[in-house]
């Protein structure tokens, strides 16, 4: 698996995305094939693979993407109803092996699936 994916070359402006946040830490693009009428994917700069491969030395990125999840949804007008979404692996429907979490908002979620 390359660190080298479609999102480091993003992070990096080598190819064009549309950013809607982004900090020292990590950036949120709108998704390219969204699945919600609000799409986004929150990125960390660091190249972890899956989420199952981050360590211990990775905890406060990890808590920092949840709290920026927070503050893009609040930015995006959202934060009453979303959904946060990280596919680990490709049985699971990971295509892009570079960490990043699916906020999904504006459509109706029906009760208690997923
Ligand atoms: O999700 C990977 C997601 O990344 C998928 O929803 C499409 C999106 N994607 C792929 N390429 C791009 C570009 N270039 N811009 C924006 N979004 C992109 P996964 O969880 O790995 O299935």
């Amino acid at each position: 698996m390359s660190d080298d994916t479609i999102f480091s070359k993003i992070i990096r402006g080598e190819i064009p995305a549309e950013r809607v946040y982004e900090d020292e830490l990590c950036i949120c693009i709108k998704d390219i094939n969204p699945q919600a009428p609000t799409h986004v994917l929150v990125i960390p700069r660091k190249a972890i693979p899956r989420l199952a491969d981050a360590t211990d030395e990775d905890k406060a990125l990890l808590g920092h993407l949840m709290l920026s999840v927070g503050e893009i949804a609040r930015k995006l007008g959202v934060d009453e109803a979303f959904r946060v979404v990280v596919n680990n692996g490709e049985a699971a429907g990971q295509t892009v092996f570079h960490l990043h979490l699916h906020i999904l908002a504006n459509k109706t979620f029906s009760e208690g699936s997923l």
